[in-house]
Formats: structure tokens, C-alpha cells, sequence
């Protein structure tokens, strides 16, 4: 037991109607959901970085948090251990997730950061055969230190593009022996500032063969979890090459990877793409490359990433409608890439932020989930589309410009338009969000 959450009780599921501030008023791990336990639908992961890692700067001002395992020991990286284990056993979460860097103190050669990785690796490896929570994914944090400045695989510098690689192959090592579901890359810094001193087409290589690199060595390893690629725009270089779905689907293709990477999608990162959380995750799933997701909100005025945590639950609701429809989730689940304001200081303030998103995820999925059940919706959308249901409109697809041109005139065609009738479907959504 570590002093810091010393107070708090380990939150159960108490009803919609409980008072109670710590308790679950949704999420109910054993409540069937279409045939499935909400814990395994949902699949909540914690992550380190913003819960244990994050100090609460914003570009004004430094840190907030004063945190008895800040410090640049492996003293400090147990504590914090310690302390995040303390918290997944608070919450009842399956799952966490980590960057090296926030896990471990980086040594003075790269040697030594190796073995502080491995060490704490092993540290964790404990406390998971104790306490159940297991590892949604690792990845490599390739953006923070100041080598990687101009990027990790696009870098003009061939041995910073070595060591990041190095950096990933300690990560997946130490993902493997977690027994991870996944393993993901975020392009922390793959993008650029400024054109004029960049080659976009060696970059774009060079990350490919890097992705490429890392696919190999996951069959190597025979590591059986996921390799997925977290799209994000404009944040943290001008011009991120793994902008959103689209963007992140035509460079998988084009190094020959769509079949053995999927993407892991942030509600945040699709508001900054200009797009809805729900059409980023129908995209993918429509190919075939749907991962994972991380669970946050975006401050629609802002126009950066704010990372809170989610508490629209008609957003949210649609959100896991459209990961429903795609069968639910496999390797993937749901990680809070969710941080605290700066001003939210108390131990309370980590595990009550928790236990809302939790709660308002478990609504979103009951509402999703109700909404298939009912149909109406997917029998809307199935009317819409009907003609095409109709053998000879299918051999029209076969045929050629010339012939369908002959067939319109044949038939004397005048199609006439028909309602989308999108409000009376807003109106259906609303009955159960
Ligand atoms: C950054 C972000 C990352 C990734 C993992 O915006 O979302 O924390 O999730 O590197
Ligand atoms: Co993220």
C-alpha cells in the first residue's frame, strides 16, 4: 500500500442512483452488453504518461503536480510503479499503458537506458502476477528528448534514425515479455516544420522502411499482439505524415502493410483532423484497420491537443456504435490518453477523473449497443442503399460508360431525389443517448 491513494476505497459498482462520489453509477464489469461482459467490451486501459508522467505544464507555466515520485531514480521509477499499480487495483481496470520514457529514468549511455527499461520491465512483471491488470500496449516515446527534434525515422540524421530504431526494438522487447495485446508508434515529431530544409519523399521512405523494420521484428520475436500506428495532424511538427486515417491507410499501402498494421485512434487527434471521432473509426473499420482507440475529449475552441477526459456521452455513444458494428474489439480497447487540469491537484482528482470517464464510456456503449439492438437505424441505412441491391444494377457495375449511357436513354431515366431523412435518424439516436 502506498501512502498517496491512502484514503480512497476501491470503487464498486453502486447503480445509476448511488451518492456515493466513489463508486460506479454505469460500468459494471459483469453486466452482459450484446452478449459480452462490459469489462471485456470496454477493455480499459490507464495510461502512465499524463496519470504518472505529466508534471501539468501548458505553455505559460511549468509544473503543478508535486508528485513524491517525480525524481530521475530508479528509486523514484519503483515508487511511481508502486503507485500506478495501487491506482489499476483502485479502479478495477484490466489493462495500462506506458512509454519507456515514462517508466524508467534514462541512463547515461544508451546501454544504461536499456537496462533500467529491462529492469523495471521485470519489476512490472511482478506486479501484474500479483494483481492482475495486464498490458494493453507499450510504445517508444521518440519526441521528447531534443534528438529528436527534427523526427525519429524521418531524421535527416541517419544515427538518430538508428537509435530511435534501437529505442523501438527495447520497447517491443519489453512490450513482449508483458505479454502486450499491442505494440504502437505514435509519429511523435515524423512530419515537418518547413519545406525548405526538407526532403519529403526520403522521409517518407525512410519511415516506411522503419515501420517495415518493426513488422519484421515482431514475426522475429513471434511477439502475437498488434502493430498499430496512432494517427494525429499538425501536432507536434507543421505537417505530421500520419495525419488521420486516410493519410495513415495510403502510406500503409503504399510500403505493403495494410494487412499486418492497424491504426489505434484518439478522439482528440480526429477533432484536430477536421474530423468526428465516429467517422475516423468508421473509416477504418470500413478498411479493415481498425486497432484500438484512445479515449479523450478535445476542447472544441482550442486549437490544440487538450487531452481531457471524455464526458459526452451522445459523442462517446457514437463513438463505440460504430466500434460495435465493426464487431467490437480484438487486441484492441479503450486507453484514457486523458490527462487532469493543471489545477486538479488531489489524489481524488486522478481517481474520480477515472471513474467519470469509465462511467461515461459504460453509458456510450449502452446506448450503442441499444441502438443496434433496436435496428432501426441499420434498417434505415439499408433501405437508403436498397437499389443497388437489384441484379441488374450490379451488372451495370460491371459494364461500361457507352452501355449505361445507351441503358438511360433505353429507359428514358429521370431519377428523381430522395429524402436523407437525417433529422428523423438524430431524433432515433437521441432516444437512447
Ligand atoms: C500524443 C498521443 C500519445 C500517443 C502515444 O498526442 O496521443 O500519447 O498516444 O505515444
Ligand atoms: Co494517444
Amino acid at each position: 500500500m502506498t501512502e498517496f491513494f491512502a484514503d480512497i476505497p476501491k470503487l464498486a459498482y453502486q447503480g445509476a442512483d448511488a451518492t456515493d462520489a466513489f463508486a460506479f453509477r454505469h460500468y459494471n464489469p459483469d453486466e452482459m452488453v450484446l452478449g459480452r461482459r462490459m469489462e471485456d467490451h470496454l477493455r480499459f486501459a490507464v495510461c502512465y504518461w499524463h496519470s504518472f508522467a505529466w508534471p501539468g505544464g501548458d505553455p505559460f507555466g511549468g509544473q503543478t503536480f508535486q508528485r513524491p515520485w517525480f525524481g530521475d531514480t530508479m528509486d523514484h521509477a519503483r515508487l511511481k510503479a508502486d503507485t500506478a499499480f495501487e491506482m489499476f487495483r483502485i479502479l478495477g481496470v484490466p489493462f495500462f499503458c506506458f512509454h519507456d520514457a515514462d517508466v524508467r529514468p534514462e541512463g547515461a549511455s544508451f546501454a544504461e537506458t536499456t537496462r533500467n527499461l529491462e529492469e523495471i520491465t521485470e519489476y512490472f512483471a511482478a506486479k501484474m502476477e500479483e494483481s492482475g491488470p495486464k498490458l494493453l500496449w507499450g510504445t517508444a516515446n521518440l519526441f521528447s528528448n531534443r534528438r529528436y527534434m527534427a523526427g525519429a525515422a524521418t531524421n535527416p540524421d541517419p544515427d538518430i534514425f538508428a537509435y530511435a530504431a534501437a529505442t523501438v526494438k527495447t520497447c517491443m522487447d519489453a512490450t513482449h515479455r508483458l505479454g502486450g495485446a499491442n505494440y504502437v508508434l505514435w509519429g511523435g515529431r515524423e512530419g515537418y516544420e518547413t519545406l525548405l530544409n526538407t526532403d519529403l519523399t526520403r522521409e517518407m521512405e525512410q519511415m516506411g522502411r522503419f515501420l517495415s523494420m518493426v513488422v519484421d521484428y515482431k514475426h522475429k520475436i513471434g511477439f502475437k499482439g498488434t502493430i498499430l500506428v496512432e494517427p494525429k495532424p499538425q501536432e507536434p511538427t507543421k505537417h505530421q505524415y500520419d495525419y488521420d486515417v486516410a493519410t495513415c491507410y495510403g502510406f500503409l499501402q503504399r510500403f505493403g502493410l495494410e494487412k499486418e498494421v492497424k491504426l489505434n485512434i484518439e478522439q482528440g487527434h480526429a477533432i484536430l483532423a477536421g474530423h468526428s471521432f465516429e467517422h475516423e473509426l468508421a473509416l477504418a473499420a470500413s478498411l479493415g484497420v481498425l486497432g484500438s482507440i484512445d479515449m479523450n475529449r478535445n476542447d472544441y475552441q482550442c486549437g490544440w491537443d487538450t487531452d481531457h477526459f471524455p464526458n459526452n456521452v451522445p459523442e462517446v455513444a457514437l463513438a463505440y456504435y460504430e466500434v460495435l458494428r465493426a464487431g467490437g474489439f480484438t487486441t484492441g480497447g479503450t486507453n484514457f490518453d486523458a490527462k487532469l487540469r493543471r489545477q486538479s491537484l488531489d489524489a481524488e482528482d486522478l481517481i474520480l477523473a477515472h471513474a467519470g470517464a469509465m462511467d461515461v464510456c459504460a453509458r456510450g456503449l449502452k446506448a450503442a449497443a441499444a441502438m443496434l439492438e433496436d435496428g432501426k437505424l441499420e434498417a434505415a441505412r439499408a433501405a437508403r442503399y436498397a437499389g443497388w441491391d437489384r441484379p441488374e444494377v450490379q451488372a451495370m457495375l460491371g459494364s461500361d460508360l457507352e452501355s449505361v449511357a445507351a441503358d438511360v436513354l433505353a429507359r428514358g431515366l429521370d431519377p428523381q431525389p430522395v429524402s436523407g431523412r437525417q433529422e428523423r435518424l438524430e431524433n432515433l439516436v437521441n432516444r437512447f443517448v
